[in-house]
């Protein structure tokens, strides 16, 4: 009995442990990178408790300190051939940037590059002897438990993908899979993927639907089926992990569990990317956090949901590239949210961005005539008050149809209740979770805004105690959950 206890006990620990998680991807290149101790509060306020770090910066590890956030640390592609090639470097590394701020920053993983195979392929070579110095390190110092190593990969390794029963990695790189999946099987750490719909759906040429890429609901008739297994994918997502799964068994590895490292949809976009909008991308990341939240899984495997960490935190201005590669943040530099995700109900991560608020907006390219029309109808028969749009106040600049327009039909929406067919007019509105509010105009639904707003009201770092080398006592129990959580995750994959 007092077996059977603990083994139920220890089954719920590792269940809560298995618990799948939305993190934040942390980019930096921003020309006004807020300080570590501001990105902490946002942080903090938006209730995110899981970074990935693209470096292992200490003034932003220190400010992570003693905060319960669990961090994803990096060695930097330019650094991995130099690991990769000396267990010392190796050894130095983990005693610099983990030893030094471990426990208490609670630092969970170690990624080891980015996409090293497809962007670095001259250190592939290496690749695998750097998860491996890496993890001899943190075996030394006693960490190895407690941190996992890893390797972010670019999902185009994966080649034919659809059917996710057929997919299989790009062959040239077998010579690094299979002892990488091998060294990850042995270590019980997991396969890092970063997944793109976006991209996917952009090079795809029409052949993927925008809704398949977004999560919308399908219908039935329009969701995809893998012919070899008859499950039906409903999203690229999902898809995409059960290639990699499938991939992984291809060269029987089947309990290597898979953790996304980056996923996300830019905001805005050149003329040529008209897929990155502000509703696209509110809509993609809502989605793929209810999705990961609620553990549905993924059709080759219900209910194992996948741990992802959103791509990214702030918007990056000083990425090159089209300008949909600056546009990938959920916050600006001042932590004022780029859109207000719907997440009503679906837990506590990014809780403040709950609002889930509509607008009603006048169709961009809509006929002038129609939407006059319907901004007369809306200020007389339709009894908005529309005063605020007359010459000297608030909403009369800037002064055409279609800002006009918005505004009542708005103002008309809201009075409405938001209720079913109170945003049409004619076909010439449309509902938006962009707030259309401007300067000293303001939008009944508005107001979200300000509440994430975060401006340096923590405390200096200054102030903040750093962590010296910290000591960590090993606890026999953390073995054997580690134990027999390999045999749940063999017994779900069998
Ligand atoms: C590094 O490798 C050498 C030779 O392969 C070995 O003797 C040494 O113990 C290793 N050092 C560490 C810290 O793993
Ligand atoms: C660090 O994170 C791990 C994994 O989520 C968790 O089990 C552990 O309790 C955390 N440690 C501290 C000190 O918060
Ligand atoms: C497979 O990888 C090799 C080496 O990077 C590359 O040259 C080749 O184009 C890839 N094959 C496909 C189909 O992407
Ligand atoms: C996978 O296992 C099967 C059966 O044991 C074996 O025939 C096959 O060669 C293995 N494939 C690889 C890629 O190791
Ligand atoms: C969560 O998953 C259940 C089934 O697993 C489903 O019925 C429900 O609609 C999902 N909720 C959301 C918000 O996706
Ligand atoms: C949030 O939005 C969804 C659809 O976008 C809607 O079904 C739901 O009722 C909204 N919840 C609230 C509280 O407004
Ligand atoms: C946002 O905050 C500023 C300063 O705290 C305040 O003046 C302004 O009214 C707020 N705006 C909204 C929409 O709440
Ligand atoms: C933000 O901080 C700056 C500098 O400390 C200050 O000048 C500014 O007024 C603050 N803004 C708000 C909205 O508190
Ligand atoms: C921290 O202290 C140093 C030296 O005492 C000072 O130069 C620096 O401005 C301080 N930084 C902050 C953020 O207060
Ligand atoms: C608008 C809103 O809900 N803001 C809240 C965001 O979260 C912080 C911390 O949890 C609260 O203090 C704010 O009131």
């Amino acid at each position: 009995m007092a077996l059977l206890l603990l083994f139920v006990l220890l089954i719920s620990l590792v269940a809560a442990d298995d618990d799948a998680f939305i993190g934040v991807n942390i980019g930096t290149d921003l020309s006004d990178m807020p300080h570590p101790t501001q990105v902490v509060a946002l942080l903090k306020a938006q209730q995110i408790r899981h970074v990935r770090l693209f470096n292992a910066e200490p003034a932003m590890l220190t400010a992570l300190a003693n905060t319960g956030i669990r961090v994803t640390v990096a060695i930097p592609n330019e650094q991995v051939l130099g690991v990769g090639q000396s267990n010392s470097t190796a050894a130095n590394w983990v005693s610099r940037n983990i030893v030094a701020h471990y426990p208490a920053t609670n630092i969970t993983t170690i990624a080891i590059g980015s996409e090293v195979l497809t962007t670095l392929p001259n250190a592939a070579p290496v690749l695998v002897n750097a998860l491996k110095f890496i993890h001899s390190a943190l075996l030394a110092s006693n960490l190895d438990r407690q941190i996992k190593v890893s390797t972010p990969l670019s999902s185009s390794i994966i080649l034919d993908s659809f059917p996710p029963s057929q997919a299989f990695f790009n062959r040239s790189w077998n010579p690094v899979m299979v002892p990488m999946l091998n060294f990850l099987q042995s270590t019980g750490s997991f396969l890092m993927l970063n997944i793109y719909p976006y991209y996917d759906y952009m090079q795809s040429n029409g052949v993927i639907p925008l809704d398949y890429a977004l999560f919308k609901p399908l219908l039935p008739n329009k969701e995809a089926v893998d012919a070899n297994t008859l499950l039906h994918y409903s999203n690229v997502f999902d898809a995409m992990v059960d290639a990699a799964y499938f991939a992984m068994a291809y060269l029987n590895f089947t309990n290597i569990p898979v953790m996304v490292t980056e996923s996300g949809w830019p905001s805005k976009g050149g003329s040529n990317e008209p897929d990155a909008t502000v509703d696209n991308a509110n809509t993609y990341n809502s989605n793929l956090i209810r999705h990961v939240l609620n553990k549905t899984g993924t059709p080759k495997h219900p209910g194992i949901a996948v741990s992802t960490y959103i791509y990214e935190l702030y918007n990056e201005d000083m990425k090159s590239g089209p300008i949909s590669e600056k546009n990938w943040g959920l916050f600006d530099a001042n932590g004022t949210p780029i859109y207000i995700l719907h997440l009503t109900g679906s837990g506590l991560v990014l809780a403040n961005d709950t609002l889930n608020q509509t607008y009603c907006t006048a169709k961009d390219g809509a006929d002038e005539k129609m939407l006059q029309a319907a901004l007369d109808w809306a200020c007389g028969p339709g009894k908005v008050d529309c005063s605020p749009l007359l010459q000297g106040k608030d909403c009369y600049e800037p002064d055409n149809v279609a800002a006009h327009a918005t505004f009542a039909f708005d103002t008309y929406y809201h009075k409405m209740g938001k209720a079913p067919g109170t945003c049409d007019f004619n076909g010439v509105a449309a509902i938006t979770t962009t707030d259309p509010s401007h300067g000293s105009c303001r939008f009944l639904g508005s107001g979200g805004k300000n509440g994430s707003f975060v401006n340096g009201t923590a405390p200096s770092m200054n102030s903040t105690s750093t962590s010296s080398a910290a000591c960590y006592a090993f606890t026999s129990s953390i073995s054997s959950i580690m134990i027999i959580k390999v045999l749940i995750w063999s017994a779900f994959f069998l």
